[in-house]
């Protein structure tokens, strides 16, 4: 997808203010400061589009941002926090659960893991739970410019075992400093938004059901046929 436009939509405290209408969504989850917001800026195009912070624990809410005025990508809040206390922690568990279990759900989540850290308790729950509810996922290693090479490879084998992808597959792996992994990044929201209905647009000929180019399997364990760090800078 070309980016030609993007905007902040709405900041959601409340499941009453998720948008309702049909566009997909692509949700943005993980730990804090694993680099969601940077994520998010780098492939809509615009820094400071989502506010990144040195300060971790910060977004309460879900802040919810259209891009082409046809796809929402979602950042949602970081979860692993020592800081928070127990009963906000709570709410933004309550928040978060009521969206990806409600209507709008996201067509697709990202969950990122620092690269540079091993997953903890919290990152294995967040991947069962996102299995167990059949949201559509893929897990996302950022921050791979601060590894060397071999660092980055033996990075991808030890996820790729901690997901359970088939031997041989690799999960995607970016950089929001320099591009690197972007456009596979882009080349799996496109596959994803391919299959869903632009708005206000024909609804599709009888029988059509799912497009050939949404394959239901396309969950996690499909993922690593890509290529881990698939060459190209920003394709914005
Ligand atoms: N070197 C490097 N730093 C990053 C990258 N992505 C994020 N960061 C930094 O990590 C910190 C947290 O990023 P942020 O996007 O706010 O994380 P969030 O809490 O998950 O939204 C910030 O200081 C970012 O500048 C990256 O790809 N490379
Ligand atoms: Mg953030």
């Amino acid at each position: 997808m070309n980016i030609t436009s993007r905007r902040f939509q709405i900041s959601a405290l409340r499941p009453e203010d998720f948008p309702r209408d049909a566009r997909p969504h692509v949700a943005l989850m993980g730990r804090s400061n694993v680099g969601k917001s940077s994520l998010l800026n780098r492939l809509l195009g615009e820094r400071g589009l989502a506010r990144t912070s040195k300060a971790p624990g910060r977004t309460r809410a879900l802040n919810f941002f259209l891009a082409n005025e046809r796809v929402y990508f979602v950042d949602l809040p970081g979860y692993g926090y020592a800081r928070v206390p127990d009963r906000v922690r709570e709410e933004w568990k309550d928040l978060v659960e009521a969206y990806l279990a409600g209507p709008g759900r996201p067509d697709l989540a990202l969950q990122l893991l620092d690269a540079r850290h091993e997953p903890t308790d919290l990152d294995r729950e967040l991947l069962e739970w996102l299995e167990a509810r059949g949201v559509r996922h893929e897990i996302v290693l950022t921050k791979v410019d601060k590894l060397s090479r071999n660092e980055t490879i033996r990075t991808l084998v030890r996820t790729a075992r901690w997901i359970g992808l088939p031997p041989g597959r690799r999960p995607l792996a970016v950089s929001a400093a320099t591009g690197d992994g972007i456009p596979a990044l882009w080349r799996l929201i496109d596959q994803v938004c391919a299959g869903r209905p632009a708005p206000r647009k024909p609804a599709p000929p009888p029988g059509g059901g799912a497009s050939p180019e949404t394959p239901s399997a396309a969950r996690t364990g499909e993922s690593g046929a890509r290529a881990a760090i698939q060459g190209g800078r920003n394709t914005l």
